[in-house]
């Protein structure tokens, strides 16, 4: 009889594997998808035909696997049921709109011991697939976060157990400053006075996100003043990139609380993202009470 948990780790796995070998057709079917759908996606964004392009290949992909029970997309308005099994939360291509730009974006994973939605407790594992100059992958898994290289769709270790440097030199905010509570600004100027840092903000969460990871620092999707619950999805960008900077050594928050604390009630239930060292997130929390 196999050990639960091992049978767990094959399905865990295979779905990333999964994701890696499909890495070049999604990079390779950018080029030609550059422009936009008719109609939006459940959160109201416009979609490129890459975003449909990249949500049909995955599920196509993945449909077939032993062990997966649900699939869930940002592209998707409901979970689609392909078995019993483990649950597959994707942004097939976040950052999407750095495409025209020609600027990163990526596929984010998170996999859900539960029927989704569901809370951050119930992750088993969660990464992304990042397309800049080279394709990496970052996964994060029993507490530790790992990056790869990944050459036609094979993963090659990059940098084991990944820690954020104590030293944090990058300041990355989405959203609209003249949205942001007051605070933000001052928080701003303030960590950009006394750390040094510099602002840096690319328009792709994991990518920003990745740039946390290799340099330290913080990157937000703040609440807004229109929009308290900012703009990325809970369920599919705030876990797993919570987990991920967590497994790092990092703090993430809603502005109260662990990102991996909430339980969203609709699969595309938004939440604010504050991710980073320990301390700026923390000075962070302390500006929004
Ligand atoms: P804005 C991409 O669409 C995304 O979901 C995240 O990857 C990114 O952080 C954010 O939205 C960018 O939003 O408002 O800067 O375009």
């Amino acid at each position: 009889m196999t050990d639960p948990s091992s049978r767990e780790d094959d399905v865990v796995d295979a779905i990333v594997e999964t994701l890696c070998a499909a890495a070049p057709s999604i990079r390779a079917g950018l080029p030609g998808r550059r422009v936009y759908e008719e109609g939006t996606n459940p959160s109201g964004e416009r979609q490129l035909e890459a975003d449909t392009y990249a949500d049909e290949l995955l599920l196509k992909r993945l449909r077939p696997l032993d062990g997966v029970g649900e699939y869930a997309s940002e592209e998707r308005p409901d979970v689609i049921d392909i078995g019993e099994g483990v649950s597959v939360a994707l942004d097939p291509l976040d950052g999407s709109t750095n495409l025209k730009p020609n600027n990163v974006m990526g596929t984010l994973y998170s996999i859900y011991d539960e029927p989704l939605p569901t809370g951050g407790e119930n992750l088993l594992a969660a990464g992304y697939i990042l397309y800049g100059p080279v394709t990496t992958l970052v996964a994060g898994r029993d507490g530790v976060v790992s990056e790869y290289i990944l050459e036609s769709g094979i993963k090659r270790p990059l940098r084991e157990e990944l820690t954020l440097p104590g030293d944090p030199a990058i300041f990355s905010f989405g959203g609209r400053v003249n949205r942001w509570f007051d605070d933000f600004e001052a928080f701003a100027r303030e960590t950009e006075r006394t750390e040094g840092m510099k602002l840096r903000y690319g328009g792709s969460m994991i990518g920003d996100v990745n740039q946390i990871l290799h340099y330290g620092g913080v990157f937000a999707y703040p609440a807004q003043t229109d929009a308290p619950g900012g703009k990325l999805r809970q369920q599919f960008e705030g876990f797993p990139i919570g987990y991920i900077i967590e497994c790092a050594g990092g703090r993430s928050s809603d502005g109260e609380q662990s990102l991996l604390s909430g339980t969203p009630e609709d699969i595309h239930d938004r939440v604010p993202v504050y991710i980073g060292n320990d301390s700026l997130v923390e000075s962070l929390e302390t500006r929004l009470d």
